[in-house]
């Protein structure tokens, strides 16, 4: 049997610290599938389908992964796809408190199981947040996200 995982997030936008993860996933499954969560209480930059796009561009170079948007609990993303694993990277101990509960929450609520695997050091202090910051004020992201991100980011920005 195909063993499938996830990795829900956000995404807004995608970073070169969530791609970094997503293949690393892909070595270790058979199909990855990119959720995109709507997440009410976050402020988005991005429309869930700029977000899904934007995924699908840049993960173009792995074939297993795939792409998707989702509202609701991601146990159940889960279980319409068949997965029996999420995926998420971890930066830091600070990271490892939230993920924590929501592995314990995710496995109570569906038996889903999470692998934590620990961010490449280059992007152990990137998030989509800071990103999003460094644009606004005209800093240099190229080191953090794909061109076509950073292009998406600074058209939106001038908006
Ligand atoms: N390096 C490596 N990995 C990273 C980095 C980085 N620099 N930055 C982020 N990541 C990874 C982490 O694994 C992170 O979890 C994931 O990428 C996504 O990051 P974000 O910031 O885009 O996503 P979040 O934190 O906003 O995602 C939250 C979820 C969507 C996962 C969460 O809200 C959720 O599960 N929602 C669905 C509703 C639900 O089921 N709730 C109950 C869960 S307990």
């Amino acid at each position: 049997e195909a063993r499938i995982a996830v990795c829900p997030g956000s995404f807004d936008p995608v970073t070169y610290g969530h791609l970094d993860i997503f293949g690393r996933s892909a070595q270790l499954y058979d199909e990855v599938w990119v959720a995109v969560f709507h997440n009410a209480s976050k402020n988005a930059l991005f429309s869930v389908e700029e977000r899904v796009e934007l995924l699908r561009e840049t993960t173009r170079d792995l074939p297993n992964v795939r792409v998707a948007s989702f509202q609701g609990l991601v146990v159940d993303f889960c279980k319409e796809h068949g997965a029996g694993v999420l995926v998420k990277g971890v930066r830091a101990v600070s990271d490892f408190d939230y993920e924590l509960q929501m592995a314990q929450m995710n496995y109570g609520l569906g038996g889903i199981e999470t692998v934590f695997i620990p961010t490449n050091p280059l992007y152990s202090f990137l998030s989509s947040s800071m990103v999003k910051d460094v644009a606004k004020w005209g800093g240099d992201i190229t080191p953090h996200v794909p061109q076509i991100v950073q292009t998406r980011l600074v058209e939106r920005l001038r908006d």
